[in-house]
């Protein structure tokens, strides 16, 4: 594919947005060359779980630590990210898709159309049913709404047909899908909101350091010795 595609994969905390990722990258990496990049707040135990559980081949997944503000760095300084991102590319320039997925935070963190050319959103059931209705930007604005853990619904009194009704009515015709990611209910309309995506997707488009030279200067700065002596 002669397209780069930044995904991001935001929600709060526990919502199942490793368990999508892992889902995701089963699936896909068949048909694409996918680099994943977790961000946890204090550990790297997502992409630890990831690459334990063989989601994606050798290197291709990298955690950065984002300390106490997860949204900060997927929003106001995503050097981190971005850096990341880009060594992962280095290593495999025939990449098609990027995921980043964010550290577990409140209800209105987004992601910097600097870092991420689409924005997914998950939340899960066992959060409440009023959830959906209280908003923010990843509930109303995100390209794709996940409910998760509709398995759970049952135990907490929520409703499925109200959160339908509160969405629609919020999102307007921006999609959500309902899904169990244990069983991977929901995962294949997911997968058919990815592939129209990617098809729309602007070819145009280019990493954004292209034309760059040398890493922003994060922590994952490569040493550049072409000037020693
Ligand atoms: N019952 C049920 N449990 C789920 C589902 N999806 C994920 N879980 C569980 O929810 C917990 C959190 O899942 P994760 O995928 O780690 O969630 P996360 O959003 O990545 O969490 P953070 O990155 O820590 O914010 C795990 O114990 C999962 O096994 C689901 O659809 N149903
Ligand atoms: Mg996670």
């Amino acid at each position: 594919m002669d397209k780069f595609i930044k995904i991001g994969i935001g929600g709060p905390v526990g919502s199942g947005k490793t368990h999508f990722l892992l889902r995701l990258c089963e699936v896909l990496q068949e048909k694409y060359s996918i680099i994943a990049v977790t961000n946890d707040i204090y550990t790297r135990e997502d992409a630890q779980f990831l690459t334990r559980h063989k989601a994606l081949p050798e290197g291709r997944i990298m955690g950065v630590e984002t300390g106490g503000c997860p949204h900060a760095a997927i929003r106001d300084d995503i050097s981190l990210n971005m850096d990341a991102i880009e060594l992962l590319y280095r290593k495999f320039p025939d990449a098609d898709l990027a995921f980043v997925e964010s550290g577990g935070d409140n209800l209105s963190a987004t992601f910097s159309p600097d870092l991420v050319d689409y924005q997914i959103y998950i939340i899960d059931v066992a959060q409440g049913e009023d959830i959906p209705r209280k908003g923010g930007m990843g509930i109303n604005r995100s390209d794709l709404l996940i409910v998760n853990k509709i398995d759970l619904a049952p135990y907490v009194d929520v409703n499925l047909k109200q959160v339908d009704t509160d969405l629609s009515a919020s999102r307007g015709p921006l999609p959500f899908i309902f899904t169990n990611m244990k069983t991977g209910e929901g995962v294949d309309r997911i997968l058919k909101w990815l592939e129209s995506t990617v098809n729309s997707h602007d070819k145009e488009k280019k990493p954004l350091w292209s034309g760059r030279t040398t890493l922003s200067g994060g922590m994952y700065k490569e040493h550049d010795h072409s000037h020693s002596h």
